[in-house]
């Protein structure tokens, strides 16, 4: 919004083509713009790269338009695979953001590695578009006058909570993988309606900017413009939205230069982040993320969110007193780890999904949950409500859904790889069910509660 623009040379105002009259009151807007504060009159004259306009901003942006809506909606799958009906999803209480009640399936078995690990990679990946597209429109914040009309207050009240939003939600997201609670408020709550305000300003600025961004990426064809060098990068046409630089200097790098050092930037960090969600050699590239990293070698050697010191978890408490109880009702039974040995083995091969992203994928034996379930009489059990030795904490306790007790993969693990658990991994017991998110595999298992109301 550069209402002093002059072509590079002149100095009487142009008005570029279809510039945008004043809206109600013209008067009062007329006085606005030419009342600038001191310090804004010009400054848009003072970004010069002549790669800013309607093309490159529209690029980025399409970009955005597919990467972005994946990245909220895998948001929202994770929330609903936390069980919001069992009041286990962050935040609790979302009022009439309600997600409809749906049980959280558990196959395939990786569905949760898979909207999880996107969610954070392609959350990262798009850091470097987003902020080159901040950047391509970035004179603008200094326009004057800000506003035209009282419709272009609401829009740039909307590009507010845009571009607030989404610096808000690759900010918290970002600090939270990270284990870097810098922030007093809680993540959860923050994320999630954040997501949503970023959303709902995306939805009014797409329907906007539509038309506009068409006509830009129609202007000039991707793949002819990707082989112009920097001698013959030229600024587009003044554009009425003023992205195009008023006084433009010489190009030092080309459009095709900056689209590569954006989508080199953007698969520098998939390349460092994308281990942490697979096995073998590749996790030790996972080099941006603290906890997807392999802790060690061996049969029990993949990543542990929470080790059993930090967790409070003690020798007597895992020792030979350890019981697991299994209730149903007023019907008790109390299992010593001997006699869950004793019971019907089963192996799966199931993944850890982090919501932090991390995954991996091992193979588990334990005794099937619906065969504890039946031990204790509870045949068709509505929900299980899971409690760790783990005094405490959030993740101390978990409430599994009917077909995540009655999968038949559904395991209390007593062993990983053909080994005993480690402590850090939940010995005696945990619990490991497929596309389960991580954090509902409660390790160090002291009771089960099956449940036959809701
Ligand atoms: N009791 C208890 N169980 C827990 C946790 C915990 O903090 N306490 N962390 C959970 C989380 S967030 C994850 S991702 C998985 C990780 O399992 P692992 O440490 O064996 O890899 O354990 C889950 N089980
Ligand atoms: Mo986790």
């Amino acid at each position: 919004m550069s209402a002093d623009s002059t072509p590079p040379g002149g100095d009487h105002p142009a008005t570029p083509p279809d510039r945008p009259a004043y809206g109600f009151p013209a008067r009062g807007w007329a006085l606005l713009a030419a009342h600038p504060p001191p310090g804004v009159r010009g400054v848009p004259r003072r970004w010069r790269s002549p790669l800013r306009g309607p093309w490159l901003t529209a690029v980025l942006g399409l970009v955005l338009l597919v990467g972005l809506p994946v990245v909220f909606l895998t948001g929202l799958l994770d929330h609903l695979a936390y069980g919001p009906r069992f009041g286990q999803a962050f935040p609790r209480d979302v009022g009439w953001l309600r997600l409809p009640p749906v049980d959280w399936p558990t196959r395939p078995s990786w569905l949760f590695r898979v909207t999880q690990g996107l969610h954070v990679t392609l959350g990262i990946v798009l850091v470097p578009v987003v902020l080159g597209k901040l950047w391509s429109v970035v004179p603008k914040l200094f326009g004057w006058p800000p506003a035209r009309s009282v419709a272009q207050v609401l829009e740039r009240l909307s590009l507010l909570l845009l571009v607030g939003g989404i610096l808000f939600e690759l900010a918290t997201g970002l600090l939270n993988i990270q284990y870097a609670y810098l922030f007093g408020f809680d993540f959860y709550t923050a994320h999630y309606f954040g997501g949503w305000v970023f959303v709902a300003a995306l939805v009014v600025h797409v329907a906007l900017r539509w038309g506009r961004t068409r006509a830009a990426v129609r202007s000039r064809p991707l793949r002819g413009e990707l082989t112009v060098p920097r001698a013959a990068t030229h600024p587009e046409p003044p554009d009425p939205d003023g992205l195009v630089a008023p006084a433009p200097g010489p190009a030092t790098v080309s459009r095709r230069d900056a689209l590569a050092l954006v989508g080199g930037l953007s698969l520098l960090l998939g390349a460092l982040t994308v281990g942490q969600s697979l096995d073998g050699p590749w996790r030790r590239t996972a080099l941006l993320l603290p906890r997807g990293r392999q802790p060690g070698t061996g049969p029990t050697g993949f990543p542990v969110n929470r080790t059993a010191v930090a967790a409070g978890i003690t020798a007597a408490d895992t020792g030979p007193d350890w019981r697991l109880t299994l209730r149903a009702g007023e019907r008790r039974v109390t299992l010593d780890r001997a006699a869950l040995l004793a019971m019907t083995p089963h192996t799966a091969r199931l993944p850890i999904a982090c919501v932090e992203g991390w995954s991996t994928l091992q193979t588990w034996t334990g005794v099937r949950l619906r065969d504890l379930a039946a031990l204790v009489g509870a045949d068709r059990p509505r929900s299980a409500h899971v409690r760790s030795l783990q005094r405490g904490g959030l993740f101390a306790q978990a409430t599994l859904q009917a077909n995540q007790v009655r999968d038949p993969d559904a395991l209390l693990a007593l062993a990983v790889n053909g080994v005993e658990l480690t402590p850090d991994h939940g010995y005696p017991a945990r619990i490991i069910v497929p596309a389960l998110p991580g954090v509902h595999c409660t390790k160090w298992v002291a009771e089960i509660d099956f449940r036959t109301d809701d």
